[in-house]
């Protein structure tokens, strides 16, 4: 991290003692202030946002304190009298230079905060997370420098949860739990899997519509559009579960899409890595036998992908 981030970081944590709310990893009932998060980066936006809640609190006594003394104070039924002048070049000059001071010096740090926060360089590792309606697919691209082979999953809904939330389930969502946890939608199948202490660079996107992927602890939420492929950088430093919530509005099962990732020690990392290239190895063996039906599907893949664009041609013109 460069001496600005160490600064930074410092700062955060004066702020952290200022505004003393507890600090979560998860969000809790009833928190106040924002999350200060558990990755090298995640103190930065809870910093800033304490910064621009002080400003807004102190412009806010400032403005309804000058407010209310005025309309008390110098109220007609006290014997106040109207001045007959207007305009006043100084004053007028002070109150917009000091709100524009304001803004840049806001502007310039939050610039400086998405600036580090999109600087992927360096990565460790990279995940690749693709939005579906109403589910995450997680793909595993490199991990220390090497190619991760065929390891990717889907991560949806648990089932508790989904059983309880159908229409007259009956089921009581309080129940849904894990360890004293309540989990309700909160909780998935699979879990993203991650070491901790390793810079892991995201590559986001979407198959259907925009979805954002979004988990507080980390401190940030992207936007998962698909076409578009967006990054983001986290070095998570506490081992945890973090849990997180699809941010985007992206159909009816919008709210039913959590996101839990599980960050571990690297060396349970690798052992369940490990088991998971076996495990994605061992599959498609079997199915690869039949050799001749294989080839033609993939054959037959591209001409059906060649022949869409052609009816859509021909239909706009028609
Ligand atoms: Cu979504």
């Amino acid at each position: 991290m460069t001496s600005g981030g160490i600064r930074i970081k410092a700062w955060a944590a004066a702020a952290c003692a200022l505004f003393s709310s507890a600090v979560w990893a998860n969000p809790q009932p009833g928190q106040l202030n924002m999350t200060r998060g558990v990755s090298e980066w995640s103190p930065e936006p809870y910093f800033l946002n304490n910064v621009a809640l002080g400003v807004c609190v102190v412009i806010g006594v400032l403005v309804f304190g000058a407010m209310f003394i005025a309309m008390f104070r110098f109220r007609k039924s006290r014997g106040a009298v109207a001045e007959k002048w207007s305009h006043n070049t100084m004053l007028e000059v002070v109150w917009t230079t000091i709100p524009v001071i304001i803004l840049i010096v806001l502007a310039w740090m939050a610039t400086g905060g998405l600036v580090s926060f999109a600087d992927t360089t360096g990565s460790q590792m990279t995940v690749k997370v693709t939005g579906y309606q109403w589910k995450w697919r997680y793909d595993y691209v490199d991990y220390q420098g090497k190619a991760i082979d065929k390891v990717g999953f889907m991560s949806k809904l648990d089932e508790q949860s989904n059983d309880t939330r159908q229409l007259r389930s009956g089921l009581d969502p309080h129940a849904v739990k894990v360890g004293d946890e309540n989990t309700y939608l909160l909780n998935v199948d699979k879990p993203l899997v991650v070491p901790v202490d390793t810079k892991i660079r995201f590559v986001i996107t979407a198959g259907d519509v925009i979805h954002s992927w979004w988990v507080p602890a980390l401190g940030w939420k992207i936007d998962a559009i698909p076409g578009i492929v967006n990054a983001a950088w986290t070095n998570i430093k506490v081992p945890g579960t973090y849990r997180g919530q699809c941010a985007e509005l992206c159909g009816q099962d919008h709210g039913f899409m959590p996101i839990v990732v599980k960050a571990v020690s690297k060396a349970e990392f690798a052992q369940w890595l490990a088991q998971q290239e076996a495990a994605g190895k061992a599959p498609p063996a079997t199915p690869a036998t039949p050799a001749s039906p294989a080839p033609a599907s993939t054959a037959a893949a591209p001409a059906t992908a060649q022949a869409a664009p052609v009816a859509t041609t021909s239909g706009k013109r028609g």
